[in-house]
């Protein structure tokens, strides 16, 4: 049974824009992944501390057989390919950070993984890219994206770029 996923990628060091595009490829290329398609790429302002450089953002939407746990596993590995170092701060600068955004339509919350995302709907680096992909989801425990659409959003969206990822 596969199963419908949206990741969010986002990056604000070390060339973002490549670095997505490299998250990207190595989705394509995963052989237990079907990549469906990825949205445009966003320039947005950082939510958290505000001494570090805007992030390049966007979202993916794939599917897959891999449960919920293995698939975190493997966006674990691309963040470690890409040189992703942990400073223990939160909401710091990062080279590159995969998220599940959702998994199907299911709930999780387990010790390492919590499903939908909790920030999502509230954060426009994240809503606009999903919402770009599909306008008529619902998240699961929320309800529709439309309605966080017309919302406050945190993580501004400055401008959504024409570069292909
Ligand atoms: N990710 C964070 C912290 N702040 N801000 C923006 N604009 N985009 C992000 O992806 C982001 C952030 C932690 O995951
Ligand atoms: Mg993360
Ligand atoms: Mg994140």
């Amino acid at each position: 049974m596969s199963v419908r996923v949206f990741l969010g990628l986002g990056s604000n060091l070390d060339n973002p824009l490549k670095q997505l595009k490299r998250a990207v490829s190595a989705l394509r290329e995963h052989s237990q992944i079907e990549f469906i398609r990825v949205s445009s790429a966003y320039l947005t302002k950082p939510m958290g501390p505000e001494d570090q450089a805007d992030y390049y953002n966007a979202v993916v939407e794939l599917s897959t057989a891999l449960s919920a746990e293995a698939l975190l596993v493997v966006t674990q590995s691309i963040e470690q390919q890409q040189g992703r170092k942990y400073n223990g701060k939160r909401w710091h600068e990062r080279i590159i950070d995969l998220d599940i955004l959702l998994y199907g339509d299911e709930r999780i919350d387990s010790d390492n993984l919590i499903v939908p995302h909790p920030g999502l709907h509230e954060r426009g680096f994240v809503l606009f890219p999903l919402y770009e992909l599909d306008k008529n989801i619902n998240i699961p425990g929320k309800g529709s994206i439309d309605q966080f659409m017309q919302s406050e959003l945190t993580g501004e969206v400055l401008r959504k770029l024409d570069t292909v990822l």
